[in-house]
């Protein structure tokens, strides 16, 4: 069984989307192996970012995602990483299909509403700064 880091980013907290969100995961029968609500810290948000850094986009996404709190999620089950990204729709809006969550509730890329890992490296990479060994069940 795989898990993977989804992040419920500031923007789907603040619309009031966390239920939403997290229903579809259940309803594909996805585990919930480990949640918290939280503030992302700068620290934090660097190293989980660690691809991005050096992009122009970045500074307004770090403002954007440590401005608020967000819900971290590890998700489990057979292929979860790609599974989890299928769900989450494409990086853009526009190129989103409906049936995805940002497909049917995301207008642009700066507020897409959630974080998903893109590999099972990434993965492992994630969830190893957002959760403890022990946190998860
Ligand atoms: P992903 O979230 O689908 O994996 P990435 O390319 O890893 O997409 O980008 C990380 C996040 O950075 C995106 O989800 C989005 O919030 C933000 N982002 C990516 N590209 C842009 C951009 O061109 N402008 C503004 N924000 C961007
Ligand atoms: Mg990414």
């Amino acid at each position: 069984m795989e898990t993977t880091l989804v992040l419920i980013k500031p923007d789907a907290v603040k619309r009031a989307l966390i239920g939403e969100i997290i229903k579809r995961f259940e309803a594909k029968n996805l585990t919930i192996r480990g949640m918290k609500l939280m503030k992302m810290s700068g620290e934090l948000a660097d190293k989980h970012y660690a691809e991005h850094v050096q992009k122009g986009f970045y500074a307004g996404l770090k403002v954007f995602m440590t401005g608020s709190p967000l819900v971290a999620l590890a998700v489990g089950g057979e292929d979860a990483v790609n599974l989890v990204r299928k769900m989450m729709g494409a990086t853009k809006p526009a190129d989103s299909a409906p049936g995805t969550i940002r497909g049917d509730f995301a207008l642009t890329v700066g507020e897409n509403l959630v974080h998903g890992s893109d590999s099972l490296e990434s993965a492992k990479r994630e969830l190893a700064l957002w959760f403890k060994d022990g946190e998860l069940v």
